[in-house]
Parts: C-alpha cells; sequence; structure tokens
C-alpha cells in the first residue's frame, strides 16, 4: 500500500485512510448511514431477527406512565431532547401519552441528518400539531452547549436505540462524561442499553436471514466507491458476524474473497488484500446490570430507574447526575 495525505482530505477520507491503513484493517460505522444506509437501517428495524427495536417500543408502550411520572419528578414540565433522532417512531408513543397527560413539554430532536429531521418533523407536526417541536441539525455536542442554560426547565436527554453499544467503553464514558457537562443538577438521561441473552439471539440479529445486514455493511464499500473514487469490487467482500460471550459483544466484518488491491482515488492510495483478510466494521456491546452500573458512575451519574422488557432482553435506564 502506498499512501500520500494532502492536507484538504475529509473526515471520512482521512478515517478511512487510517482505518485501511492500519493491522487488522478497519471502517468506522458511523460512516453507514448515508441515505441509502439510513434505509437499509430503518429495514433492519423491521426485520424478524433485530429484536432491539421491538424491546424498546414494548418498554414505552406497557410503561409510558411509569416514564412519564420520573420524568416529571413532581415538576409540571420538561424539555425533551432526543440525541440521533432517527424517524422518532418509538419517541412518539412516549410524547402521546406526555400530551395526553397534560405536560407542558418542549421536544429537541437533534439528528446529523436534515433529511431525517425533516421527515420526523413532518409526521410529528400531524400527528402532534400543538407539540412545541425545536428540531436542531448538527453535533450533538455544539447544539447541547448551546441549550445549556435553556429556559430553566428541567432537560431529559434521551439516547435511544442501544446507539451507545456502536462505542468502545471509552467511548462511552467520554460520551456520557461530555453530556454530564452540559447537564443541570435536576436533568435526566434516559439511555437504551441492549442487554447481554442467548448468544443465537443476539447473533442471528446481525446476520439475518434476508441479508439486509450484509447490504447495510457493503454499502459502506459502496459509499466509498462513490464518494471517494474507490473501485471495491462488491461481490468480492463477504459479510460476517459474530457474538462474543466474554466480552459481551456482536462484531461485523466484510472478509475479502481473494487476494486483491483496491484503489481509492481521492487517497490517491493502492489497499492490498489478503484472501480472507477481514476489514472489521462494528462493534454491537450487549451489557448486564453490573456494566450499566459502572458505566454511569464512571461518567458521573447514577441510576434514578431502570425499565425492562417482558423478556428481559433490554433496558431503558434513567440516569440523574451524581449528587
Ligand atoms: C444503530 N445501532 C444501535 C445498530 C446496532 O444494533 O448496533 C446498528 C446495526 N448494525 C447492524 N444492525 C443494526
Amino acid at each position: 500500500m502506498q499512501a500520500s495525505t494532502t492536507p484538504e482530505l475529509s473526515q471520512f477520507a482521512a478515517d478511512v485512510l487510517a482505518g485501511l491503513s492500519s493491522f487488522p484493517k478497519s471502517l468506522s460505522s458511523k460512516y453507514f448511514y448515508d441515505d441509502e444506509g439510513s434505509r437499509l437501517f430503518q429495514e433492519i428495524m423491521k426485520l424478524p431477527e433485530y429484536y432491539l427495536t421491538g424491546s424498546e417500543m414494548e418498554i414505552f408502550e406497557s410503561q409510558a406512565d411509569e416514564i412519564f411520572r420520573a420524568f416529571i419528578n413532581g415538576g409540571s414540565g420538561f424539555d425533551l431532547i432526543e440525541l440521533g433522532a432517527g424517524d422518532g417512531t418509538k419517541t412518539a408513543v412516549l410524547i402521546a401519552h406526555f400530551l395526553e397527560q397534560g405536560a407542558e413539554l418542549s421536544y429537541s430532536p437533534i439528528d446529523i441528518s436534515q433529511v431525517a429531521l425533516d421527515a420526523l418533523t413532518g409526521k410529528f407536526s400531524v400527528a402532534f400539531p400543538d407539540l412545541d417541536m425545536r428540531p436542531r441539525q448538527g453535533d450533538y455536542f455544539e447544539i447541547l452547549r448551546s441549550l445549556k442554560n435553556g429556559d430553566g426547565r428541567r432537560k431529559v436527554l434521551l439516547f435511544l436505540g442501544s446507539n451507545i453499544g456502536n462505542f468502545t467503553g471509552e467511548q462511552s464514558i467520554d460520551f456520557f462524561r461530555s453530556l454530564r457537562e452540559v447537564m443541570g443538577r435536576d436533568d435526566l438521561l434516559f439511555v437504551g442499553f441492549d442487554l447481554q441473552k442467548d448468544p443465537h439471539v443476539i447473533a442471528a440479529a446481525y446476520d439475518d436471514a434476508q441479508g439486509v445486514t450484509a447490504r447495510f455493511n457493503i454499502n459502506l464499500l459502496t459509499r466509498i466507491n462513490r464518494e471517494l473514487g474507490g473501485n471495491f469490487d462488491l461481490e468480492k467482500f463477504v459479510h460476517y458476524a459474530n457474538y462474543r460471550p466474554i466480552e459481551g459483544s456482536a462484531r461485523s466484518y466484510l472478509i475479502s474473497r481473494e487476494k486483491q488491491v483496491v484503489h481509492i482515488e481521492a487517497l490517491e492510495s493502492d489497499f492490498a488484500f489478503d484472501q480472507w483478510e477481514p476489514v472489521f466494521m462494528e462493534i454491537s456491546q450487549k451489557y448486564n446490570m453490573r456494566m450499566i452500573e459502572s458505566l454511569s458512575e464512571a461518567s458521573g451519574f447514577e441510576i434514578k430507574e431502570n425499565f425492562f422488557d417482558g423478556r428481559r432482553y433490554y433496558c431503558d435506564s434513567l440516569w440523574r447526575v451524581e449528587s
């Protein structure tokens, strides 16, 4: 492989260069979500094997009132701020209940994708015409800093869907600590965690029978071809996912079926792959309650209440700032 860096590389290009130049090779799953990747993720959420979405939905549908009592905490209203709101389907269940209870509520979905935000805003303005919506496009932390003092009402931050599982342990603590810095003493953080369970159930969720998860991973190669002038031959890579019960993590890889060289124009580089060489694509961490507790403590929070689905597949954990 020869690589020559140019100062104008985009963050995406620089990360692809670093990932494909390292051993083992890797690509960051944060780049999965271009338009096609976001569409494929919507498809994944409807797959029979992908239990995460249904489990969190069950918690919201069956315990909306308990969640409402915990959020309102004796007050009269709060500002709901959702990080990575996506299509907001699950949050809509909570909002419908909160509004029925007459809560004084604002809702600020934050997402990097303007397309996703526009779709969500369109849907919510029909479903909840009286809801005070404040959508914000951009980076979580910049937006949260701008909301830091707000109008003095309690902020409830939502980070759902076990999105935290796509961070490494260290990244998770850094992320929660940064949230802690922009939160006031009265604010709350509500986080979705996928729990450890029968490994076969987890493994199937990342290797579905219809191959949608495989297409979701391969789509990142298509994105590199399109945006960076790569010449990946998609047929020459196979998606492989497994679950490691000791670490509690599902991991996915794209594996080169043959010895080959891939050229990426924007990086002015060739990347050599051995036959069966893996590219590490994504970690999806699964948690036990001890891990959730130590994550909260390590980042300056304490657990106020946990909410589980009937199978105990999933936990939405409500955190307050440590006193
Ligand atoms: C967004 N994230 C929580 C999903 C997960 O389960 O790790 C992304 C995903 N990857 C494959 N399937 C779904």
